[in-house]
């Protein structure tokens, strides 16, 4: 109804922005990079948690375009943060089921890493397991064509969707991000729902780098840390912030 106008709206008004969020390494809490999540800051609505637009968005087709901005934006900012403080780091970057099977997907990826002069094993997508619900081979096809321009892949939401022990073995993915829901139970008492260990194993047993989401105390650090998790992300480390506390952050935790 009204959303729909004021989204089609809001991209040309530039009321979309990103946040990023630190990941660190589990070991030494060396910053591992950053997740880039959209904002929207609508005159008439206020912030609108991506949760209520990006399926709107996807309706409607304007994820193609959004997505592309998100992506094109999030290499341009990264570019110049690698440039400044070179610190190896990494850039995620979420892309919706219906962005990716857009048949001009990996030409915008190409055009992206061309027009940022970004190294792509610096970039990171994440997908959810709602790309495979359906054309699983086609999905798998185009996969492997990112993964050829040495693109990291990431399978985010790990855990809640639609996965099949069997067709996981033939994802090109490097990283598993366990979803937050799994983490959430670390602080229960009842350890039988306990699982996150085994799914680092799983992970692990792929080949796949593991990245915990959704942090926000030491028991749950500890735990992580105690099962060979490789990657944190969450509010006890800190939240998705504006590019400015990037910089920031950057500044005060030299890489040295
Ligand atoms: O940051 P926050 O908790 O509000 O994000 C909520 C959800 O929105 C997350 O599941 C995240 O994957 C999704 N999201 C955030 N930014 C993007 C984006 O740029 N593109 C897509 N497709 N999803 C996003
Ligand atoms: O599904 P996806 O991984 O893209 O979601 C990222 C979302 O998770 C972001 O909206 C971010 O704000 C949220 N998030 C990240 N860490 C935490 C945390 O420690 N606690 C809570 N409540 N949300 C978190
Ligand atoms: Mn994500
Ligand atoms: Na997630």
């Amino acid at each position: 109804i009204q959303m729909e106008s004021l989204l089609l709206k809001a991209y040309e008004n530039k009321e979309f922005f990103i946040e990023y969020q630190p990941q660190f390494n589990a070991e030494d809490h060396r910053i591992r990079g950053f997740e880039a999540l959209i904002r929207w800051d609508s005159p008439h609505y206020g912030r609108v948690a991506p949760m209520s637009f990006i399926p709107l968005a996807e309706e409607m087709g304007l994820i193609i375009g959004i997505g592309q901005w998100v992506l094109l934006t999030a290499c341009h900012k990264f570019k110049e943060l690698d440039t400044r403080f070179d610190q190896n780091l990494c850039i995620s970057v979420n892309v919706s089921a219906v962005q990716m099977r857009d048949k001009n997907f990996v030409d915008i990826v190409k055009n992206v890493l061309d027009e940022t002069n970004m190294d792509p094993k610096q970039l990171e997508l994440e997908i959810t397991e709602s790309l495979f619900i359906d054309h699983i081979e086609e999905t798998i096809d185009m996969l492997n064509e990112i993964k050829s321009l040495n693109v990291r892949i990431s399978l985010d939401d790990f855990g809640t969707g639609f996965s099949s022990l069997s067709y996981l073995r033939r994802l090109p993915i490097d990283t598993l991000k366990i979803d937050k829901s799994f983490i959430d139970d670390l602080t229960d008492k009842d350890s039988s729902i306990r699982i996150v260990g085994d799914i680092i194993s799983l992970g692990h047993n792929l080949d796949a780098h593991i990245v915990a989401e959704g942090i926000e105390n030491s028991t749950q650090l500890d735990y992580l840390k105690n099962h060979n998790c490789d990657c944190i992300q969450g509010f006890m480390f800190g939240k998705p912030m504006c590019f400015k506390d990037v910089e920031a952050l950057l500044e005060k935790n030299p890489l040295k």
